[in-house]
Order: structure tokens, then C-alpha cells, then sequence
């Protein structure tokens, strides 16, 4: 079944014309003399919404009509960017707008520029969320992403003499015309309070949740629209308020101040993103924000449920819900609640529905990132919640001792509650025990999944663990980011790749041919030009748009290892100080990162790039054949301008530790080529482009695991190899921070006497990689042709193949055409 849908306004560049002015003076009060650029921006952005919306209305009533299963992405993060160039891509009218800007003196690429980054997430996990929305809605399939309409987003970095220091990321100063406030679908929920037992209506003696703090949550509404359909899903974030708008009775009690101040606390849940993106601190409010929203979204999910549905047995038929990692998996626990407390369905029938509704999807595989309650906090924040998760794991030992009788061992691996001092919730354990799906987002990372972090569940639920491999939306990451490439991908191919990315195939044949060559790698040139340009304004630095780009743009974290990057950079300059003549290839080191503000040692890594940096940048004898640049606050935008001027990208994580990584798939489609272990996604990107256009190097998981088993020693890797013992050395000594002395010191003693990432056992053979990357590079048909390859072959990773095997294999969910 579909629905009909006829646009009621004009798409012609003088209808748009007028569109936006229409909006200039009717919604933002300015006249086209005094209007601001940023005026011009959100007016535009408006003209664009307006036929989103129009669009978003149909598809939602096409979805109502014919009852469709919908799926629920659960996420504390949605990374979204800017929304501008997708808005316009999506409403089809990308060159009508330009256009009309065009008569009117103005132009997309300025006003592009006024948008503020949305960034309600980390990195990686974030991201993929906000791909997934894109390829849910340009697949046409029914869905919703929930989360938090958080006030401050990833905080804001600046760079003070080369270290970190954190901003508050004010993304809502000045508005956005991307969202709709829903105060119509405000609910209310609670946190704290006790557990009473009281009689039922019918008499039956049960356990009530009461005297809790009720928090209002406030829903805020951004369309998200597809590429080439009508569908328009949307992102519902929730916003903390306190139910009153004052509190008359506190102001009765004890005066104005207390008022307000009851009102702040209600309003703190929203205020602002966690910025660790791996280590767990068990913070209060954290859990208080995965519960306020979760409970949220299941209220309002069963008023929606329940517009179109009698029997909550359909329930599952009607609703899918996944889980981005554990952050939301109190959702369970939640779901169980209402439909056992509340609607007072037996346990075993609210059970059933439950882990048919929901999916969870793990990201991470790093033990001090995996979400751990103590039970006393859980017990003040959500004490009847941590009854039923008793109950719960009651229930699922009882199922391990039918299994395996008497396997005490089994039971404590098992069980949902961490037994030691203080107990603990495992919430990855609740998840798989919840769900009836659990996900990896990588063939090796789903493997290790089974066989390293959960064997004895992979045992216990046969057929429950499955692989999903990421993706990316290449509407954001080659259609709008490079423009210039894109143009010439359609010139050659003809369009319909950006729906299709497996098209892309169709330009292997001209990976030899010298004249696509040359044209594909002017793209390359053209956009490091604009890189260089931008490096030239943020930070004052000059680069050769000729030399090669040498890229790792990513969180900072050790199992990253920036730092290894960094004793290659060391190593190479060493090298040209003591052999002037050594014939490299002219590079550019790019790195872009931000560090959890409380992660000294990543911290450390910043300031030690930076000190190097501008030590060799300087060195007048190095004649501009190294140099080295940081970029200061890494978000999506500046991601969308590095990714098409890179060259190689850095992929050198310790093998078995980063579960997929995206960036990779980003770069590798604009054309870089990647230097990188066999880790997380870069095994499937070998795999795709064929192992004569990539650099692998490093240890395999299993010779990690053999080394690591045998005792590691970092030590003796630094005394056996003299060019990696002086560059360690020079790092520890002053002579890149004579201003700060002792300011490296943690991180040379880390490698030398702890190297938890095994940076030093890999340190030879990466810069042996590196050696083939400059005769490569050097090699200018073969770098084009291995370059071409790479973006050919890329279709694997669009985010609609991972989506479409998400709603096929997973949620069993079909599209519905608008
Ligand atoms: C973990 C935590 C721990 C508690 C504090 C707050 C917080 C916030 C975020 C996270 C997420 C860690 C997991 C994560 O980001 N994984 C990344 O997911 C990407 C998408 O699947 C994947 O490409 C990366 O390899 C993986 O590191």
C-alpha cells in the first residue's frame, strides 16, 4: 500500500526565490538590506525544511495507514553535522537553491558555512547512528532515532601552547531551523523514590515504585529526509523540565532560590554530552540520562503502538527496537515494568514480548569500556528496576543450571550481577540476556565477540550472535563532501551511485587509463589545495598541496596509537638530519583529534604532536619536506574537508581492538589509500580492494594474543632497536618542550616500561610500511591507479547495504513506499 503525495509548493528557482524571502521576513523579521549572512542561512535552511516537512507529514501518514512495523534506534548519540547541504541534496533541489542564491548575490558555499555542527556525540558510535538515519529513510523504511536534545554538545578544543583545553560547545545560541518542539507529546517519568507494597484493584499484594522525582521530558523533532524518495523519518530528542514550571510550594516552604533551584536539578539531565567515549565512571547522572530518555521513547512508542493495535501480544510485529551499545539497555528493564507493573501482564507473557522486541548492537570490546552499575547507586536511582533485574537473572540462572547442572563457574560468567565488594550490573550481560538479536560491526569483531568476550552465551543462545558490518552514508561522505569528485564519478558513470554505491564498480576500467588518471588525481590536488588553504587560516602553517597527505583523524586514545604515527614522523626526521639527501617524497602529517578531558596520557599525546610539530615545522633544514599539523577541533565539518584532500590514511590500531572504525571506509572512498593493521574493518577493505592496493603492517590478533600471552617486554623491544630506542629517548628528554621540562615524561615511560598497546613491538614493520607507501607514492600512475581502485570498490561499505541486512536479517522490517 502507499500513499499520494503531491507537493503544494513551487520548486522553481523563482518559487524558491520567494520562498526564502518569505521566510527572511515572516519568520526571522528582517528585511533583505539589513539581513545577516547568517539571516540569509537559516532563511534558506527554512525555504529547505518546508518542503521537508511537507514531505515528512505524508510519509507519516503513509506509516499510520498502513500500520508498519517500525524500528526504534535507541542511542545516547547522534553525531549529526551540519544539516544544511543534506537538507537541500534531500529536498532535490540542491542547484535550484543555488540558483536562486545566485540572483540574489549569494552562494550555498558561504552561507553553508554559518551552520553550527550538531554534535550530540563522541565519535565512531555517534556517527554511525546519524548514517544509519540517513540510509533508514533513503531505503524508505519506517523509523524513529531516539535521544537526548542535549544544551552543550562535544565540548569545543582550542590548543593553549600545545596542549588540550575544553569549551562548552553552545550549539543552540542562536537557534536551529532544523527542529520542531513537540510540547503536545511531553511525558512525564520518575527517578529515585522506594519500593512499597501495596493491593492492587484486584487485591492482589505487588510491589509500586513511588515517592520518585518526576522529570518532564520534552520531545524535539529533526526531520530526516531521504535521498531520491519521499520518505522522511525523523530523530526525536528528549529534553529534560521540571514539571512545574515553579514550584509554588517549595517557593511557599523556603523562598525563590529553592524554587528555581528544584527546577535546575530537573533541567540538568539534558544539560550536556558525556565526553569519555571508553572508560565507564559510573556517574550518576549518566544513568539518570539513559533512563530519562529510554522511558520517554517507550511512552511514547506505546502511544503510537496503541493509535493502530488492540493486543500487546502484536507488539514485537509491530515494533523493533536497537540498542546502540548498552547505553540504552535499562530499556528492557523499563519495557518489562510497564507491561508487568503497570499494565499487569504475567511475567512470563511480558517477558516473551519483550525479547522479541529487542536488538542490541555492541561496539566495543575493550573491558574498561564495558557499562558496569553498582548496585547501590542503581538502587537509589532505580530501585524497583534493580528488583526486576534480580528477578531477571533469577530467572536465566535457573536456565544455565537446566543446562549445565552444577557448573558453578558457568553461573558466575554468566550472571547478569558482578558478585565482589560491591555488586555490580553487567548491562552488556542484560543486553544479551534482553534481546534476541546481539551484533558485532565487523567479521572480526563479531568473532572475537564469540569466542573472546561472550563464548559461554554464544553457547547458551545458539544463532543469537551475528555480524553486521558499518557503513557510511555516501550522500554525506562523496556526494556532498566532494563535490569535485563526485561530478567527475557521474560524468563517467552516470549518477545512481549515490543510491547504489556497488555502481561505483564501473570506474575500475579506467583505473589504467592515463587521461582518468590525471583527472582523478586534479580532484585529489584541487581539494588539497582547499585543505591547504584551510590549514593556512586556522593555524598559520604552509603546506605543498604536492607533497603527500599523510591523514589520522580520530578520537585520541592509546589503542589508537597516534603516538606510533608519531614515532614514525619522529624517525623520518631524524633520518633526513642525518642523511640530507635522503630521497623521500615530500608529506604532510594531518591529525585531528579530540581527548576525554579527564584521559591524561591522550592528553599528553596532543601536546607531544604539537611540540614536535612545531619544532620540525621550524627547522629550516628539513626545507618543507616534513611538516606537521594538528587541527584543532575535530567534528564532522572539518572531517568532510579533510577526508577528500587525504592521500594515505592512517589505520594502525593494535589488532582485535578497534571493533570497526568508519573513518577508514570515509577516506578510503575519496581516494586515499590506507596504511593500516588487521583490525576491525580494514580485514573487509583488504578483502574489497585486493591486497596490492593497501599497506597492512602490524601484528594479527593472534600474534598479539601469543605475545601478550608470553609475557610483553617493552623494554626489550626499545634496547634492540637503536632508531626506535632515540626516538623514545627524544620524546623523554626536553628538548621539543624546553619550556615545560618533564611535560613527555609519562608517555616515554608508559612505552618504555607498560606499552599496553603494543606500540613498540609494531613500531618496525609500520615504518617499513612506509617505506613502500613513498616508493608508491613516488610512482605517480601507480598511486592513481591504486587510488581509483580504492574509491571503485567501496560499495561494501555504503550504510544502505548495512541497514538493508539490519531490516532484513534483524528487525524483518519492509519499506513503505511514499
Ligand atoms: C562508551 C562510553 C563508556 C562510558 C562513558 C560514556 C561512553 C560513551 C561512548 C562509549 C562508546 C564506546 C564504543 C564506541 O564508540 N565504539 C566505536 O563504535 C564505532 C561504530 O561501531 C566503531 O567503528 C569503532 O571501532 C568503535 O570504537
Amino acid at each position: 500500500e502507499s500513499a499520494q503525495f503531491t507537493s503544494a509548493i513551487d520548486h522553481s528557482v523563482p518559487g524558491l526565490k520567494k520562498l526564502i524571502k518569505n521566510h527572511l521576513k515572516f519568520s526571522l523579521a528582517r528585511d533583505t538590506q539589513t539581513a545577516s549572512r547568517r539571516d540569509w542561512w537559516l532563511a534558506t535552511s527554512k525555504a529547505a525544511q518546508s518542503l521537508i516537512i511537507e514531505r515528512m507529514i505524508a510519509t507519516q501518514t503513509a506509516h499510520h495507514r498502513t500500520n508498519a512495523k517500525r524500528v526504534y534506534y535507541f542511542s545516547l548519540e547522534f553525531l549529526m553535522g551540519r544539516l544544511f547541504s543534506n537538507s537541500l541534496y534531500s529536498a532535490g533541489i540542491f542547484d535550484e537553491i543555488e540558483l536562486a542564491l545566485q540572483e540574489m548575490g549569494l552562494d550555498t558555499e558561504t552561507l553553508r558555512k554559518e551552520e553550527y555542527d550538531m554534535a550530540l556525540g563522541n565519535g565512531g558510535l555517534g556517527r554511525l547512528a546519524a548514517c544509519f538515519l540517513d540510509s533508514l529513510a533513503t531505503l524508505d523504511l519506517p523509523a524513529v532515532g531516539y535521544g537526548i536534545h542535549y544544551q552543550y554538545g562535544l565540548f569545543k578544543q582550542e590548543f593553549r601552547n600545545g596542549h588540550q583545553v575544553e569549551l562548552p560547545d553552545a550549539w543552540l545560541t542562536y537557534g536551529t531551523p532544523w527542529e520542531i518542539v513537540r510540547p503536545e507529546h511531553s511525558t512525564e517519568v520518575q527517578v529515585f523514590g522506594q519500593v512499597e507494597n501495596v493491593f492492587d484493584d484486584r487485591g492482589n499484594y505487588v510491589p509500586r515504585w513511588t515517592g520518585g522525582k518526576k522529570i518532564l521530558g520534552v520531545p524535539y523533532d529533526i526531520p530526516i529526509p531521504g535521498f531520491g524518495t519521499n520518505t522522511v523519518n525523523f530523530l526525536r530528542l528528549w529534553e529534560s523540565r521540571a514539571p512545574e514550571e515553579f514550584d509554588f510550594e517549595a517557593f511557599n516552604r523556603g523562598g525563590y532560590g529553592e524554587a528555581v533551584r528544584e527546577k535546575n536539578v530537573s533541567e540538568t539531565i539534558s544539560k550536556v554530552l558525556y565526553p569519555n567515549d571508553k572508560t565507564e565512571s559510573g556517574k550518576e547522572l549518566r544513568l539518570v540520562q539513559q533512563y530519562f530518555f529510554v522511558a520517554c521513547s517507550l511512552r511514547d512508542i506505546f502511544r503510537r503502538f496503541r493509535k493502530d493495535n488492540e493486543a500487546w501480544e502484536d507488539f514485537p510485529e509491530k515494533v523493533a527496537i536497537q540498542l546502540n551499545d548498552t547505553h540504552p539497555a535499562i530499556a528492557i528493564v523499563e519495557l518489562l515494568r510497564l507491561f508487568h507493573d503497570e499494565y499487569g501482564m504475567a511475567w512470563e507473557k511480558a517477558w516473551s514480548i519483550v525479547t522479541k522486541t529487542f536488538a542490541y548492537t555492541n561496539h566495543t570490546l575493550l573491558p574498561e569500556a564495558l557499562e558496569k552499575w553498582s548496585v547501590p547507586l542503581f538502587q537509589k536511582v532505580l530501585p524497583r528496576h534493580l528488583q526486576l533485574i534480580f528477578e531477571i537473572n533469577k530467572r536465566h540462572l535457573e536456565q544455565v543450571e537446566a543446562k549445565w547442572p552444577g557448573d558453578v563457574h558457568r553461573k558466575r560468567v554468566l550472571s547478569i550481577i558482578e558478585e565482589g565488594h560491591v555488586q555490580m550490573v553487567r548491562m552488556a550481560h542484560l543486553s544479551v540476556v534482553g534481546s534476541f538479536s546481539v551484533n558485532g560491526v565487523a567479521a572480526l569483531h563479531t568473532q572475537l565477540l564469540k569466542a573472546e568476550l561472550f563464548p559461554e552465551f554464544d553457547e547458551m543462545f545458539p544463532g543469537k550472535f551475528n555480524n553486521k558490518t558499518n557503513g557510511i552514508t555516501p550522500r554525506r561522505w562523496l556526494l556532498a563532501c566532494n563535490p569535485r569528485l563526485s561530478t567527475l564519478i557521474s560524468k563517467k558513470i552516470g549518477t545512481g551511485w549515490e543510491r547504489d554505491l556497488d555502481k561505483l564498480r564501473g570506474l575500475e576500467q579506467y583505473a589504467n587509463d592515463p587521461d582518468f588518471q590525471s583527472e582523478f588525481m586534479a580532484v585529489k590536488h584541487a581539494n588539497k589545495v582547499d585543505l591547504a588553504r584551510i590549514i593556512k587560516t586556522q593555524i598559520g602553517i604552509s603546506v605543498n598541496p604536492a607533497a603527500l597527505f599523510d591523514v589520522q583523524i580520530k578520537r585520541l586514545h592509546e589503542y589508537k596509537r597516534q603516538h606510533l604515527n608519531l614515532l614514525h614522523i619522529l624517525a623520518l626526521y631524524r633520518r633526513l638530519l642525518q642523511n640530507p639527501d635522503l630521497d623521500i617524497a615530500p608529506r604532510v602529517f594531518i591529525f585531528s583529534a579530540k581527548a576525554a578531558p579527564g584521559y591524561d596520557l591522550a592528553k599528553c599525546i596532543i601536546k607531544a604532536i604539537n611540540s614536535v610539530g612545531t619544532h620540525i615545522n621550524a627547522d629550516k633544514r628539513i626545507n618543507d619536506r616534513l611538516k606537521v599539523v594538528f587541527l584543532p577541533n575535530y567534528r564532522v565539518s572539518l572531517a568532510q574537508r579533510i577526508v577528500p584532500a587525504a592521500d594515505l590514511s592512517e589505520q594502525i590500531s593494535t589488532a582485535g581492538k578497534e571493533a570497526s572504525g568508519t573513518g577508514n571506509m570515509k577516506l578510503a572512498l575519496n581516494g586515499a589509500l590506507t596504511i593500516g593493521t588487521l583490525d576491525g574493518a580494514n580485514v573487509e577493505i583488504r578483502e574489497e580492494v585486493g591486497e596490492e592496493n593497501i599497506f597492512i603492517c602490524g601484528m594479527t590478533v593472534e600474534e598479539v594474543t601469543a605475545l601478550v600471552k608470553k609475557g610483553y617486554r617493552p623494554h626489550d623491544f626499545y634496547m634492540a632497536n637503536e632508531e626506535l630506542r632515540a626516538v623514545v629517548d627524544w620524546i623523554g628528554s626536553n628538548y621539543f618542550t624546553p619550556d615545560e621540562p618533564g611535560c613527555l615524561r609519562m608517555l616515554c615511560d608508559n612505552l618504555i616500561y607498560n606499552d599496553p598497546f603494543l606500540v613498540l613491538a609494531d613500531f618496525q614493520s609500520y615504518s617499513d610500511s612506509h617505506k613502500l607507501v613513498d616508493a608508491a607514492f613516488k610512482d605517480k600512475p601507480r598511486w592513481a591507479k591504486m587510488a581509483i581502485m580504492n574509491t571503485a570498490r567501496m560499495g561494501k561499505f555504503s550504510s544502505d547495504r548495512t541497514i538493508g541486512q539490519y531490516a532484513s536479517e534483524i528487525w524483518k522490517l519492509d519499506p513503505v513506499k511514499v
